[in-house]
């Protein structure tokens, strides 16, 4: 096996998981390093010093001196300079300006949107299912940092009691990206999310439960 060329720190969360999927995808070897929130070590002070907000994921570069990247987005862009450089699952600035900023687009409206918002979702779930109208993927001809970005956050949607019955291009998108083996190999690392095991919780703890994994809203 060859040596890991980056070091993730991750749980099972829509954040942590979307970078190993974009790790996956390109074959790039590497390294999980798993956290306990309920132990709170992403707030102990070593950890600290290589992610200041104190929450997962955190990317390591052993090739850059152990450069340390954080914000989910971030990550997904800096793995696209520095690793996709065949534009496999990303789309390049210079050649591809248009289809790069659209891919900015959907990354900015997942992570400031979705991700923050899930508790007002259906809208967003909405602009979504609209822009999958009449397209296989969230920007340009291929799967892309944009359909990583945001498509475990509606993996995850039946969590807080949404349900995809209403957004049938969503479904469609959805089942496109699952069947991916190298995504739906990521969607297991560090561990497969068991969305109907959470399902079944009382409400109360699935809300607990869902705000600590999505990062909503603080639990304490
Ligand atoms: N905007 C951040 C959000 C990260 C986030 O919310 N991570 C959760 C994953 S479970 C976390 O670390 N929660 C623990 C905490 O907030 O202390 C990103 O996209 O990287």
């Amino acid at each position: 096996m060859s040596s890991p060329r980056v070091t993730l720190y991750a749980n099972v969360s829509p954040a942590a998981q979307c970078v190993t999927v974009a790790l996956e995808e390109l074959d790039i070897p590497y390294e999980i390093k798993t956290l306990s929130l309920i132990d709170k070590e992403q707030k102990s002070d070593w950890y600290l010093k290589i992610n200041p907000n104190g929450r997962l994921p955190t990317l390591i570069d052993h090739s850059k001196e152990d450069f340390a990247v954080w914000e989910s987005s971030a990550i997904l862009l800096y793995i696209a300079q520095h690793f996709d450089t065949e534009h496999k699952i990303s789309y390049d600035p210079v050649s591809e300006p248009k289809l790069y900023s659209e891919q900015l687009q959907w990354i900015f409206f997942a992570h400031g949107g979705i991700a923050p918002m899930y508790d007002e979702s259906t809208r967003l779930f909405s602009v979504l299912e609209g822009r999958l109208k009449d397209r296989e993927w969230l920007v340009g001809p291929h799967y892309s940092l944009a359909d990583i970005k945001a498509f475990l956050w509606i993996h995850g949607a039946k969590i807080i009691g949404l349900n995809l019955v209403d957004y049938p291009n969503l479904q469609k998108w959805l089942g496109r990206i699952v069947s991916r083996p190298k995504t739906d190999k990521a969607m297991g690392i560090p561990e497969r999310m068991d969305v109907e095991t959470f399902v079944k919780k009382p409400i109360e703890e699935t809300r607990a439960i869902g705000a600590a994994l999505f990062g909503f809203k603080k639990v304490e």
